[in-house]
């Protein structure tokens, strides 16, 4: 009989992308989504068919134990969070409901539900913030530099603490920034990628962005969905940084997308004071040589590859006459 596979976060991102991956596999998979005025299906509607929606909140325990009891699953993906970090200014309190106390209220579910099965935490590179040393491993110390940061943190030490002590199957994935067509439209790679595709089709002319030096290692998400998967496959629990180990700034990505085009970017990037943060993280790059070694993990898709499949994508979907932003594949 195939494994049984609980995503939170499945109308996510990375949710949408691990789902694909494990039906692939052969898994059954059930998927955790919020309750909300207006369906938000977009990235999965393409496997509706195949998936179980569980209605459940992060901020509710009663639901996430009803939902463990009625998935009984192998593995759980906990990928739901506030994620957008200047929202994390703005509701901070939201966000330490969700991206912290969630990551307890799901260990506290499994724990009590379902103690065999084995648990995934997406941590963040966010955790590093004003980093320590450069590039950053599993011994890197944190020193996040957001309510969002700070919350992963306690997400993070959190898992460490179940695994410890209550012998649970409990692992963080350190993640480092990682893109697709199906990002959301405020991060900046998908901000630029249709920000780019509007102003090649002629339906805008500027775009206006924060902080261009800051600097990022970004990978596909295809690509570390199966490194998560790979985390709870070992046989024994552990945590791993996964990136690529090549670092770019915010400026490397505009001059890349425009050209990609055709297009200089001097002549339509504006700089928006407001879009800059309180407290930036200057500069992320990722030593994964653990998950190298150990899982066997590799990333399939270099970074200029990535920028130019989501240019691409974008301009494909404002092509279309009924696009969808996020309804995109891959
Ligand atoms: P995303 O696209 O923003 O998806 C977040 C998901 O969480 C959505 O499905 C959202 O549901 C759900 N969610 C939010 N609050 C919830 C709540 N209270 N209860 C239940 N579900 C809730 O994020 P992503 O990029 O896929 O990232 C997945 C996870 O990895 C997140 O935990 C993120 O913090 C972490 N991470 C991401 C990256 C990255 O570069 N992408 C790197 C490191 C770590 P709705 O659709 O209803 O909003
Ligand atoms: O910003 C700069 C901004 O919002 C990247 C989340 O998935 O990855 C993500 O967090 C950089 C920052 O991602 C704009 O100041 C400039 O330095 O795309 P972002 P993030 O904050 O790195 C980590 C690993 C996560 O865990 C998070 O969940 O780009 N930047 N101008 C801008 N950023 C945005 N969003 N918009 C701009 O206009």
């Amino acid at each position: 009989m195939g494994k049984r596979a609980l995503i939170t976060g499945i109308t996510g991102q990375d949710g949408s992308y691990l789902a694909d991956f494990l039906l692939e596999q052969g898994y059954e998979v059930f998927g955790l989504v919020r309750r909300s005025s207006t369906l938000n299906f977009q990235r999965i509607r393409h496997i509706q068919d195949r998936i179980t929606i569980l209605s459940a909140d992060l901020l509710d325990q009663n639901s996430l134990l009803t939902a463990m009891a009625e998935a009984e699953p192998d593995e759980v993906y906990n990928l739901a969070a506030q994620s957008f970090v200047p929202t994390s200014w703005t509701q901070p309190v939201l966000t330490g409901e969700a991206t912290a106390l969630g990551v307890m209220r799901m260990l506290e579910a499994i724990k009590r539900v379902t103690p065999k099965a084995r648990f995934y935490q997406a941590s963040s590179s966010e955790m590093f913030g004003k980093v320590r040393e450069s590039p950053q491993t599993e011994r890197t110390p944190f020193y996040p530099r957001s309510p969002y940061g700070v919350a992963k943190v306690y997400g993070h030490w959190i898992t460490v603490n179940y695994r410890e002590s209550y012998g649970l199957f409990a692992v963080s994935g350190i993640l480092f920034n990682h893109e697709s067509p199906r990002r959301g439209l405020e991060f900046v790679t998908r901000k630029v990628s249709y920000g780019v595709a509007r102003i090649k089709l002629g339906l805008a002319t500027e775009l206006p962005l924060g902080n261009l030096d800051a600097k990022r290692d970004w990978g596909f998400a295809g690509d570390y969905v199966r490194a998560m998967w790979q985390m709870l496959q070992e046989e024994v629990p552990s945590d791993y940084v996964v990136g690529t180990g090549v670092q770019h700034s915010v400026r490397d990505l505009i001059e890349l997308a425009f050209e990609h085009v055709g297009l200089d970017w001097r002549e339509h990037v504006v700089q928006d004071e407001r879009l800059l943060r309180p407290a930036e993280v200057d500069t992320l790059v990722a030593d994964a040589s653990k998950a190298r070694r150990q899982l066997g993990w590799e990333p399939t898709v270099d970074f200029d590859g990535l920028v130019r499949m989501m240019v691409d994508a974008d301009v494909e979907l404002l092509s279309s006459p009924r696009s969808e932003p996020g309804a995109h594949d891959p």
